[in-house]
């Protein structure tokens, strides 16, 4: 093996075309990229080539320090973050590569002096929609977070042929499309095909005595695919590190294939191919809901898999032994998905490096820590034994042994409580027997956390109470952040340029600096420049709306905005029981005096979920009466907007006046919208559900809107039996509105159409939309109120942002880096000819 000191030095200057900054030197550029990677010149490129062209110049300008910040790396020997998540969320690279890379001006001129169209040419890339939700994103706010302070990290991940579906609406129904985000190819990732990886499946294991005599055993698989890494570049804002994202393709070994081709099996072979190649292809649609899909664990244990050799590859061309792999290595696991690593590096180090058992536990135990991100029962992972026996039977027996171990422990701990013992056990062996993915990651790990400080507790006290009270040092919570760079700078350029004309550019890596804001708020000039920014934003909205759905929406409205997935325990249904309520009160008196709104909702459903696709289907058909009811008079008007991404989140975070965080409480375990609302300005109404009641600790009581039930009474409701059919009869208001909505009003006379939803409140009503529905009503009265006073508004909106400091995805990596990771800042220099370009 050659290390970087037996490699001459490949001493050259580099092309000034690639590297340089200048204007003139971006501009010949992108001549260069289109003519010589895209093979076009003016006359025949299309505006592709031409986005195609932009995105190689930048990429260009990264990957000076993108090979220095690997070299430093390797050099220095440090130690690195690895976090392992089945999605990354990462949205449009461009924009904000510009923004980090601090070119976004500059490189908009030369476009545009070039005769091209900027906001066009940005629009063309396809987002990588490689997640489902908040768990995803956060992935991708932590890696822009790591590099932007400076911290060596690799994320590791799967890339998905296709991603998260687009969603199209079609008579107010969900219709999912293939999201083929490769089609025209990207231009952000780099494949290397020279450190692709061997991962085995299914198959049969084999006892035997080694040369010493030790008992060993050795995995025989029946089917080997390889992993080929894709490697996209993670800018950090205003440094020169460049961290690697880490993406694997699945391919079939070629070997394989001539095996079966020899005897004549040519359809047997290709087809192996096509199995093998099937395991990276599609994004697994639903979150918070556990589908025992054999491909799925496949991919799990593909990309867990391929990262672990690679990193003990990393580790071994160090010259270190594996007994210090977790001194090279601290490895998060992005919830239990990638939890089957725990038995996987158990594997590699004691079957295939020959270390002892204890050793390899230690060392197992030491790298991994578990983030935990949901408390709902039906999202836990687990795998039948005879699926996980299939498809890894060597990981079950590591598996079993792990678990006799440790229950060896407890029951040295808590002698005679068999109940203890069952609800710690890796198997679940209550009927049908699993193995517990959310157990395996918590013995395997040497920290757990939650993501808001709610969520923690719970977590403490229910989902993973036996392991907290066996192992409570190993707790901790992180609540979760986002990245500003992003969620501020690249969607929001006109709040962020007020922003950094009051105090300065640091709060863009220092969001507590945004506390300097509170000394403007008497300042009326200022004051009225916030709310014209606001409204600025919220006539481009309008345009949008306009310009791609053919709604009007009145910009001097109360922009009110739910975006997020469907589901019901984040109840977008409440939502619209208020709006039935609004629209009740006008057709009762269609003089009445109220304030207008624009509701604006946009998620995706998972596709077999047939009651959130229904609550689309409920909020297109309201949207339909409402929008087009002249009593109405415009005061009203409901948009459902299709294909809710992070891109068209960067357009309505910036736009909102008030943020719906609604969900029942105990259930959301952190939410991450209601940080980037904030943020950009937008006034909360919420329950004390997750990160909501940081928010609100941070903002004030009397900056938020707070309703509902708290998790504790929700609790006690439920134990003392919750009846929301009493709460139907009890309130006129609401029978109204479930009347209204049963009897076709919505549906053209359809009286079944609803009819699910309508009885599922009714009878079951499990996340106490019924019981919260007054509390709610009250709070948004008092939002309208609160609206009238445009004054007051913009003083709670400053504060607002001003006070989110704290939700920086940059505090909660620093927590993690000091309190788990053990990592530290490294800083990138790059040579004095590199750096006099910049
Ligand atoms: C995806 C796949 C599966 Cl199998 C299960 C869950 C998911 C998923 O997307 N979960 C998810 O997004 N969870 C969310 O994580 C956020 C980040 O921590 C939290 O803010 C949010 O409360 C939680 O629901």
């Amino acid at each position: 093996m050659t290390t970087f000191e037996q490699v001459p030095v490949f001493q050259c200057e580099f092309e000034d075309d690639r590297t340089g900054l200048s204007k003139e030197t971006i501009k010949r550029a992108l001549a260069d990229n289109l003519f010589y990677i895209q093979g076009k010149v003016p006359a025949t490129a299309t505006p592709n080539d031409y986005y195609m062209a932009l995105a190689y110049t930048v990429r260009d300008r990264m990957l000076q320090r993108w090979f220095k910040t690997t070299e430093v790396y390797t050099k220095k020997g440090v130690k690195v973050v690895s976090y392992l998540s089945a999605e990354f969320l990462l949205g449009p690279h461009l924009s904000n590569n510009l923004i980090n890379l601090g070119i976004y001006d500059l490189v908009r001129q030369v476009v545009e002096e070039s005769g091209l169209d900027f906001v066009q040419l940005r629009e063309i890339e396809e987002e990588p929609g490689l997640g489902n939700g908040g768990l995803g994103r956060l992935a991708a706010c932590y890696m822009d977070s790591l590099s932007t302070l400076e911290i060596p990290a690799i994320g590791y991940g799967i890339r998905y042929e296709f991603g998260i579906f687009d969603q199209e609406i079609r008579d107010g129904w969900q219709v999912e499309i293939t999201d083929k985000w490769l089609h025209l190819g990207n231009p952000w990732e780099i494949p290397r095909l020279e450190e692709t990886i061997e991962v085995k499946f299914g198959g049969r294991t084999e006892a035997y005595y080694d040369e010493k005599c030790r008992y060993r055993v050795r995995w025989i698989p029946d089917k080997v695919v390889k992993g080929v890494p894709y490697d996209t570049p993670i800018s950090g804002y205003n440094v020169n590190t460049v961290n690697t994202l880490r993406l694997w393709k699945a391919e079939a070994p070629e070997s394989f294939e001539f095996q079966a081709f020899n005897v004549g099996d040519y359809y047997g072979a290709v087809n192996r191919k096509v199995v093998s190649e099937n395991i990276t292809k599609v994004l697994y649609p639903n979150d918070e809901l556990m589908k025992g899909k054999e491909l799925r664990l496949e991919q799990q244990y593909f990309f867990v898999s391929c990262s672990l050799q690679d990193m003990i590859r990393l580790h071994l061309q160090k010259g270190e032994s594996l007994e210090t792999f977790h001194q090279s290595f601290a490895v998060q696991l992005n919830d239990t998905h990638p939890s089957i690593g725990v038995a996987e590096l158990m594997r590699l180090l004691v079957d295939e490096y020959e270390i002892e058992w204890d050793q390899a536990w230690q060392i197992t135990q030491n790298t991994f820590g578990y983030t935990n991100h949901t408390l709902l029962p039906e999202a836990l992972e687990k795998w039948t034994l005879s699926l996980f026996k299939n498809l890894l039977p060597r990981h079950l027996q590591i598996i079993y042994e792990i678990n006799q171990r440790f229950l060896g422990q407890v029951r040295a701990k808590y002698p005679n409580d068999s109940d203890r013992l069952a609800r710690l056990s890796l198997i679940d062996e209550s009927g049908e027997k699993y193995v517990r993915m959310a157990n395996l990651a918590s013995v395997g790990s040497h920290a757990i956390n939650g993501v808001a400080a709610l969520h923690t507790e719970l977590l403490k006290r229910d989902v993973l109470g036996d392991f907290h009270e066996l192992w409570p040092e190993k707790f901790s919570n992180k609540t979760n952040g986002v990245t500003p760079r992003r969620w501020i700078v690249v969607s929001n350029p006109l709040l962020a340029n007020l922003i950094t004309r009051k105090i300065g550019v640091d709060w863009i890596s220092h969001l507590e600096d945004l506390k300097q804001l509170e000394a403007f708020i008497e300042d009326a000039e200022f004051r009225r420049e916030w709310r014209q920014t606001k409204q600025d934003i919220k006539g481009y909205l309008a345009t949008y709306i306009k310009e791609n759905h053919g709604i009007e929406v009145n910009p001097e409205s109360l922009f009110d905005v739910q975006v997020k997935r469907l589901h019901e325990y984040k109840r977008q249904h409440l939502n619209v029981l208020h709006i039935i309520t609004l629209y009740k009160r006008i057709k009762d008196n269609p003089n009445i005096e109220i304030t207008p709104r624009t509701f604006i909702f946009g998620g995706k459903a998972a596709p077999g979920y047939f009651m959130a696709k229904l609550i689309i289907k409920l909020i297109n058909s309201v949207g339909d009466v409402v929008n087009n009811d002249p009593d109405v008079r415009d005061r009203l008007k409901v948009v459902f907007l299709p294909d809710y991404n992070v891109r068209f989140g960067q357009r309505v975070y910036p736009a909102a006046d008030l943020s719906e965080q609604i969900s029942t409480a105990g259930k959301e375990a952190s939410g991450t919208g209601n940080m980037k609302f904030a943020m950009n300005g937008a006034l909360t109404i919420g329950t004390l559900d997750g990160a909501n009641i940081e928010i609100r600790e941070e903002v004030g009581e009397e900056n938020f809107f707070l309703f509902g039930l708290t998790t504790e009474q929700v609790y006690e409701l439920k134990s003392k039996g919750y009846n929301p059919w009493d709460y139907y009869h009890n309130n006129p208001q609401l029978k109204q509105v479930i009347d209204l909505i049963s009897s076709g009003f919505f549906s053209h006379g359809d009286t079944n159409l609803f009819r699910p939803l309508v009885d599922s409140l009714l009878y079951h009503d499990p996340y106490m939309l019924f019981a919260d529905y007054q509390s709610y009503i009250d709070a948004q009265d008092q939002v309208n109120q609160a609206y009238r006073d445009q004054e007051h508004w913009t003083r709670m909106s400053i504060l607002n942002a001003a006070r989110m400091g704290k939700f920086s995805s940059d505090r909660a990596i620093l927590e993690y880096c000091q309190e788990i990771w053990n990592a530290v800042p490294v800083k990138i220099e790059l040579e004095e000819y590199i750096q006099g370009r910049a």
